[in-house]
């Protein structure tokens, strides 16, 4: 039966902006109260989707969340109407309501973690949402999260949904951004390649000393269970703590993967003999031959691979088996990242073709084009369970573009945060969308 990986690109919020919020992301460090433009960010985002479903990829929109989140400022003891509670954080408590009006649920790599039905023990699709807990703005997303995917992938023969880990230290989950699936076909059992950052129980395991590693080997050998993995297919892999010091707060910043083949840096892993070594053993047992494609330290240094962003891209399969790589242009204004992809194409391994992409919206806080999308392999049957109001055709395209236009700010800087004119203005449009995508009540004004 054919199978096909499906990209859910984040359709980003009303909110976008530069919260600075990030510590150990250094564009968003970097970018800490620049201007943004919400409008073009969204814009940007639904081109890339266009564009990929005319190459005829398949293509679907994850929807954002509601923000400021007020019901989270709630919980933190401000009180009265929702504007009252808005103009009490502005006053009182700015860093709060920049994090709880933050659009970072766009980068929907860190949703969840799925395992496609080959892999799992029950034969279903496994969605567990990611408790993000590194970081309060993002700590948030979850439950929002869940009801969005719940509404997504809403039929229980095919789907199966896992709340988010334990919300502590010891289970933090990043989702899908540290992981990744290696297979010879998407609808074949592949090996399901687990990267975390730090153990929260073994001091064996050496951790950063600079910026946090967010994601625990225990949270994803939680996943591995929940899922039904079975061991054959599951390897786990340490990250270079010295990479996590110098920017690589996830691991989709250093290497990728699709099908049989693994893009990455030389620097990307602790042990890399021994972690390749046990990739290729497990793809063998499944019928693959795994392809690794290092990118040496020499030609391509960690700092040109976290400024531009090489490695947050998308690897595609084209019908002709040959891959295709979407990169965000910073990738083109980095001569040595630039000649080195050149390169690469020109060689004749399977990566064959670039395509560059502008998301400068969405890089100037540290996502690229790998962030905004989480990858789900369905089989035709799978698919044809998705909620069809999610997946992007050229009159959802449309819609969309022009629900933006009615809806959003051209600009947005962090004094127009504390105006409660942009909570009504988010809620209009989400309301409206919820109709556009048939989502149901997912939000929490919805809800209540
Ligand atoms: O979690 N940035 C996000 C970027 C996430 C990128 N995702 C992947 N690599 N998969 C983060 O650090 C910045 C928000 C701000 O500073 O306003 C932010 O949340």
């Amino acid at each position: 039966m054919p199978a096909y990986e499906m990209n859910f690109d984040g359709l980003v919020g009303p909110t976008h902006n530069y919260g600075g919020l990030s510590y150990g992301n250094v564009a968003s460090q970097n970018n800490s109260q620049t201007l943004s433009s919400p409008r073009q960010a969204a814009k940007q985002g639904l081109a890339k989707m266009k564009a990929l479903m005319d190459m005829g990829f398949k293509q679907g929109v994850f929807a954002p969340q509601e923000r400021p989140d007020v019901a989270t400022l709630r919980r933190l003891g401000f009180t009265g109407s929702d504007a009252a509670v808005i103009n009490q954080a502005a006053k009182q408590a700015l860093p709060l309501l920049a994090a709880v009006s933050s659009a970072s649920c766009m980068w929907t790599a860190n949703a969840c973690t799925v395992s496609p039905s080959a892999d799992t023990a029950d034969g279903r699709v496994h969605f567990t949402a990611a408790n993000l807990n590194c970081k309060f703005h993002r700590s948030i997303e979850h439950p929002t999260t869940s009801r969005i995917l719940r509404a997504m992938f809403a039929d229980s023969r095919y789907f199966a949904h896992h709340a988010a880990l334990p919300d502590t230290s010891q289970f933090a989950d990043e989702g899908a951004a540290n992981h990744t699936r290696l297979c010879r076909d998407y609808g074949e059992p592949g090996v399901e390649f687990f990267v975390f950052g730090r153990s929260a129980f073994d001091a064996r395991y050496p951790a950063p000393q600079r910026y946090p590693a967010r994601q625990t080997l225990e949270a994803s050998q939680a996943i591995a269970r929940l899922h039904g993995l079975d061991e054959a297919g599951v390897v786990y892999a340490q990250q270079n703590p010295a990479v996590i010091d110098q920017g690589v707060f996830h691991n989709d910043v250093i290497a990728v993967g699709n099908g049989p083949v693994l893009f990455y840096h030389q620097q990307a892993f602790l042990d890399s003999p021994r972690v390749l070594a046990e990739l290729a053993d497990k793809l063998a047992r499944r019928g693959a031959e795994l392809q690794a494609i290092c990118v040496p330290e020499a030609l391509v240094g960690v700092e040109d691979a976290v400024r531009s962003y090489l490695f947050n891209s998308q690897l595609l399969s084209r019908a002709d088996g040959g891959m295709l790589l979407i990169v965000p242009e910073e990738c083109r204004y980095n001569e040595r990242v630039w000649q080195y992809l050149n390169t690469l194409t020109s060689s004749s391994g399977a990566i064959r073709e670039v395509q560059v992409f502008d998301l400068k919206q969405s890089m100037q806080n540290g996502g690229g084009p790998a962030c905004l999308r989480l990858r789900v392999a369905l089989r035709e049957e799978e698919l044809g369970a998705v909620n069809p109001a999610v997946i992007m055709t050229p009159e959802l395209f449309t819609t969309l573009n022009d629900w933006v236009d009615r809806h959003y700010r051209d600009q947005l800087s962090e004094a127009d945060l504390t105006d409660p004119q942009l909570l009504v203005e988010s809620r209009n449009a989400l309301d409206e969308l919820t109709q556009i995508l048939k989502l149901g009540s997912v939000y929490p004004f919805q809800i209540n």
